[in-house]
C-alpha cells in the first residue's frame, strides 16, 4: 500500500497478482515510498520478465509449483499406475547393409532437416570454467566441438544436395539454445571463428531465461538473500528448447520453406553427427513423429533409460525414464534388483542420449496446442525427513526429451539403438568423479570423449579393410582408458560409411602409436603403410592420392597431473598433451591431382 502511488498499472497487476499467489513476503521489507525507488522499479522489471517468459507466466508458475511440491512432499510416485517394460525399437549394426541403406536414405532428408543445439548448460558436474562446445573434441587438431558440429552440418548440406543433384543448394538452419550463463561466450566463439565457416544468417542463438526460486512447500518465491529487491532464479533445464523454438516462429518458416525434420542434440557430443545420418534415415523410412536415439546403457550410468510405460488403464508410452527415477521405478513394480544388468552385461533399458529427431509438421502441430510446454517436476532437497524446510530453495525444471509426454496415443514415436563407440562419448564428468565411476561403465569425462574418437575413427578403417592396430591401454588422471591409433578427418572426408569405403582401398595399415590427420576432402588411401605421425591438408579442388610407407618420430601422449594448474584446464581434464615429436605434414593449396609416395 505504502507504494502505490510510484506504481504503473502494469505494476499494480503484477502485485496484485503476487499478492494473490500468496507472495506478500516479497514486499514485506520495502522501504517507504521515495526511498531506494530505483530498485523497486528492477524488481518490477524481473517479475515482468518472469511472468513474460513463463507459458501461462508467473501465477501458473506457482500454482504448478504448489502442486509438484505437494507431491513431492507426499512422496507421490510420478509413475503411479504405471508398469515399466522394455521396448522394441530399430537396433541398427554399424556398416551392415541396413545401416548403409539408411545412411544414404538419411543423407538425402538432410537437406530438409534444421538443426538445434541445447547448450544453455554450465556443466556443473564437469566443473569446466568455459563454456563446453569451445572445449577441443580432441587434441590431436584442437578442433572444438561447436566447429565440429558446424562442419558436420556444413558437410551434410553439401553431400545432400549433391545426391539429389539440387542446382539451388539449401542452407541448413542451425540453432543454438543459451542461456544467461552461455550465451555471450558462444557469441564470441561464433564471431571471433567467422561462425567456422557457416553464414552468420544462417546461425540463430535463443536464450533461454531462468525461473524464479522457490523457498518452502508453499511456492513462496525466493528473494537474493543479498537484495531484498531481487528474485533468486536457476535455470529451468533444456525442456526450455520448445517454447522458445514456438515463440521465436522459426518453426512455421522452416515449414514453409519445405522442411520436414527437426534434430535436437546436446553440447559435447564428439561422435554423434556418425549417427545422424543411419537415424535420420530410420525418421524417415519408418515415418517416425519423434525418435530418439539410444545406446546400450550400463546399469546405473548417469544417462535415462528408454521405457515402455503402460498404464492399468490401457495407456502406454515410449518415454525417457531419467537415470535418478529408474531404479525406483523398477523396485517398486516388483523388480526387487532395480536398475541391474542383464544376461547380456548391460541393462535391457536402452539408454537415451538426449538425440531427438521430430517430424516437423506434427512438431507444429503439437505445440500451437500445448505452446512448449512440457511436463516439469521439482526435486527440492529437504532438511530432514519431516519433508517440511529445503536446504536450498529449489526450481521447477523440465526436459527436451519429455516432449512426447502429452502427444496422443496415435503419434509415431520411436527409437534407434547404435553401438555406443560409433555415438555417444559425451564429455560431461571432471576428473575425480570420472576416476570413481564403476569399472565397466563409461566415464564420460574429457579423457574418454577424446579417446573415444580415435576408437570410433580406428573401427571404421578397420571395418573398411584397413589393418588398425589393437589398442594398447594407458591411465589418465585416473581412468584405464583404450589408446587407439590417433586418426581424425574432416567429416567432408566421409560423413557415411560408403564415403570411407571409397576413400581407402587395399593395402593399408596403421600401428598403434600412429597419428593421421586426414585435412581434405578427395584425399584417397591405397597400400598406406603408417608408422609414426601424418598430417594432409588438401584444399577440395586436389586429388592427393597417399601410398607407400611414412615411418617418423611421431606424436606421444605425456601424461600429466590434472592438479598442475599451471597447465591449461583444457589438457588438465584429460589428463595429458601431445609431444609432438616428429611429424610428415602435406599440403596441397592449388587444385589439380597428386601422388603422396
Ligand atoms: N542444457 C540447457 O541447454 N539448458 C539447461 O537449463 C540445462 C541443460 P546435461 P543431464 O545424454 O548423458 C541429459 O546437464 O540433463 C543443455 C538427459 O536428461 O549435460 O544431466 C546442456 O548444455 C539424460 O536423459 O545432462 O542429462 C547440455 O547440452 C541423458 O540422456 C544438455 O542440455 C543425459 O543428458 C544436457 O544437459 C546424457
Amino acid at each position: 500500500q505504502k507504494n502505490l502511488r510510484i506504481l504503473t498499472q502494469d505494476q499494480i497487476d503484477l502485485a496484485k497478482m503476487l499478492l494473490h499467489e500468496g507472495q506478500s513476503h516479497l514486499f514485506a521489507n520495502w522501504a517507504e515510498q521515495g526511498v531506494e525507488d530505483e530498485k523497486k522499479t528492477c524488481f518490477f522489471n524481473q517479475v515482468s520478465r518472469l511472468n513474460a517468459n513463463y507459458p501461462g507466466g508467473l501465477a501458473a508458475y506457482i500454482q504448478k509449483a504448489r502442486q509438484l511440491l505437494t507431491d513431492s512432499k507426499a512422496g507421490k510416485n510420478p509413475f503411479e499406475g504405471f508398469t515399466p517394460s522394455v521396448p522394441s525399437g530399430e537396433v541398427l549394426t554399424f556398416g551392415d547393409d541396413n545401416f548403409i541403406m539408411f545412411e544414404e536414405v538419411g543423407v538425402k532428408e538432410a537437406r530438409k532437416a534444421a538443426f538445434v543445439l541445447v547448450a544453455g548448460g554450465l556443466g556443473e558436474r564437469l566443473g569446466y570454467n568455459g563454456i563446453k562446445v569451445a572445449l577441443p573434441s580432441e587434441t590431436t587438431t584442437g578442433t572444438c566441438f561447436l566447429q565440429n558440429y558446424i562442419a558436420c552440418i556444413l558437410a551434410l548440406q553439401e553431400a545432400s544436395c549433391k545426391l539429389l543433384e539440387d542446382k539451388y543448394p539449401v542452407e541448413i538452419p542451425f540453432v543454438i539454445m543459451t542461456s544467461d550463463d552461455t550465451h555471450t561466450p558462444t557469441l564470441k566463439l561464433l564471431e571471433s571463428n567467422s561462425f567456422f565457416g557457416m553464414k552468420p544468417g544462417q546461425v540463430k542463438l535463443l536464450k533461454q531465461e531462468k525461473v524464479a526460486c522457490l523457498d518452502d512447500n508453499d511456492a513462496r518465491i525466493a528473494l537474493d538473500p543479498n537484495d531484498k529487491y531481487m528474485i533468486q532464479t536457476k535455470p529451468h533445464g533444456h525442456g526450455d528448447v520448445h517454447s522458445l523454438l514456438y515463440n521465436s516462429g522459426l518453426l512455421n518458416i522452416w515449414h514453409d520453406a519445405g522442411l520436414r525434420w527437426v534434430l535436437f542434440f546436446q553440447d559435447t557430443n564428439g561422435l554423434l553427427f556418425k549417427a545422424i545420418p543411419a537415424s535420420l534415415g530410420v525418421s524417415a523410412t519408418k515415418g517416425y513423429h519423434v525418435n530418439s536415439l539410444a545406446v546400450p546403457r550400463k546399469a546405473k550410468e548417469a544417462i535415462g533409460g528408454i521405457t515402455k510405460l503402460t498404464h492399468a488403464d490401457g495407456r502406454t508410452m515410449v518415454i525417457n525414464v531419467e537415470y535418478n527415477q529408474l531404479d525406483p521405478l523398477l523396485r517398486e513394480t516388483g523388480h526387487s534388483d532395480g536398475d541391474s544388468n542383464c544376461e547380456t552385461g548391460y541393462s535391457p533399458f536402452p539408454g537415451n542420449i538426449n538425440q531427438l529427431i521430430l517430424e516437423l509438421g506434427p512438431y507444429i502441430k503439437e505445440l500451437n496446442r500445448t505452446h512448449g510446454a512440457i511436463a516439469e517436476f521439482v526435486n527440492p532437497k529437504y532438511k530432514d525427513s519431516s519433508k517440511t524446510s529445503f536446504k536450498s530453495s529449489t526450481r521447477l525444471e523440465c526436459m527436451m526429451q519429455d516432449y512426447p509426454k502429452t502427444l496422443p496415443p496415435t503419434a509415431r514415436v520411436g527409437f534407434t539403438v547404435m553401438d555406443a563407440w560409433l555415438a555417444y562419448a559425451p564429455v560431461k564428468n571432471n576428473p575425480e568423479d570420472a576416476a570413481k565411476v564403476p569399472k565397466g561403465n563409461p566415464y564420460h569425462s574429457a579423457t574418454s570423449g577424446e579417446m573415444a574418437i580415435y576408437r570410433a575413427n580406428s573401427l571404421i578403417l578397420r571395418k573398411a579393410g584397413v589393418q588398425i592396430a589393437d589398442p594398447t591401454t594407458a591411465v589418465f588422471n585416473g581412468q584405464e582408458v583404450e589408446v587407439w591409433p590417433r586418426i581424425t578427418w574432416k567429416p567432408k572426408w566421409a560423413l557415411i560409411f560408403s564415403d570411407v569405403k571409397k576413400k581407402v582401398k587395399k593395402g593399408c595399415s596403421v600401428s598403434q602409436r600412429s597419428t593421421l590427420v586426414i585435412n581434405g576432402e578427395n584425399i584417397y588411401f591405397e597400400g598406406l603403410s603408417l608408422d609414426g605421425t601424418l598430417l594432409i591438408n588438401a584444399v577440395s579442388e586436389a586429388e592427393v592420392q597417399v601410398t607407400g610407407s611414412v615411418k617418423n618420430k611421431g606424436w606421444a601422449f605425456k601424461p600429466i597431473d590434472y592438479k598442475d594448474y599451471s597447465l591449461p584446464e583444457e589438457n588438465r581434464i584429460r589428463g595429458f598433451v601431445i609431444e609432438k615429436l616428429e611429424q610428415l605434414e602435406k599440403n596441397y593449396s592449388e587444385p589439380g591431382q597428386f601422388s603422396l609416395q
